[in-house]
């Protein structure tokens, strides 16, 4: 496996959940170091800009408002397989569908409201960390 970086976005439900420390706590004890990391209340064009893959979607605009409802902690993991290892930790986009004792098992309370963002291909990935940080935000570890 390689070397990967991933993004990853503890959501404002989790945020107001106090939850931050326990979901970092789990990339830590998987092997995956935090390389970047800042806390945002995204505006609404910024929101817009990172999900603009599903502006067609139905669900769009409700995705738009959560994101934008509270703050959200933002941050770049890195390790071998990152994005599909930060996807396992995650679990299923709906809560429901989550194996036991992943992060939104355990902290989400819907598909809307459903704990944290990850990458889901090293592309997107790539476009997502440069979305967010400039490189020399980003440190090597
Ligand atoms: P994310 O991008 O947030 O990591 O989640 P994901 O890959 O597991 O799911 P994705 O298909 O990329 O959808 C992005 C977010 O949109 C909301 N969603 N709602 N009501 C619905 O059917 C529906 N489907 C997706 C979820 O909050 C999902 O995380
Ligand atoms: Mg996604």
């Amino acid at each position: 496996m390689a070397l990967e970086r991933t993004l990853s976005i503890i959501k404002p439900d989790a945020v107001a959940k106090n939850v931050i420390g326990e979901i970092y706590t789990r990339f830590e004890k998987a092997g995956l170091k935090i390389v970047a990391a800042k806390m945002k209340h995204l505006s609404k064009s910024e929101a817009e800009g990172f999900y603009a893959v599903h502006r067609e979607r139905p669900f769009f605009n409700a995705l738009v408002e959560f994101m934008i409802s509270g703050p959200v902690m933002i941050q770049v993991l890195e390790g071998e397989g990152a994005v599909a290892k930060n996807r396992e930790l995650m679990g299923a986009t709906n809560p429901k569908e989550a194996a036991p004792g992943t992060i939104r098992a355990d902290f989400a309370d819907s598909i809307d409201a459903n704990a944290v963002h990850g990458s889901d291909s090293l592309e997107n990935a790539a476009i997502e960390i440069a979305y967010f940080f400039p490189t020399t935000d980003v440190y090597a570890r």
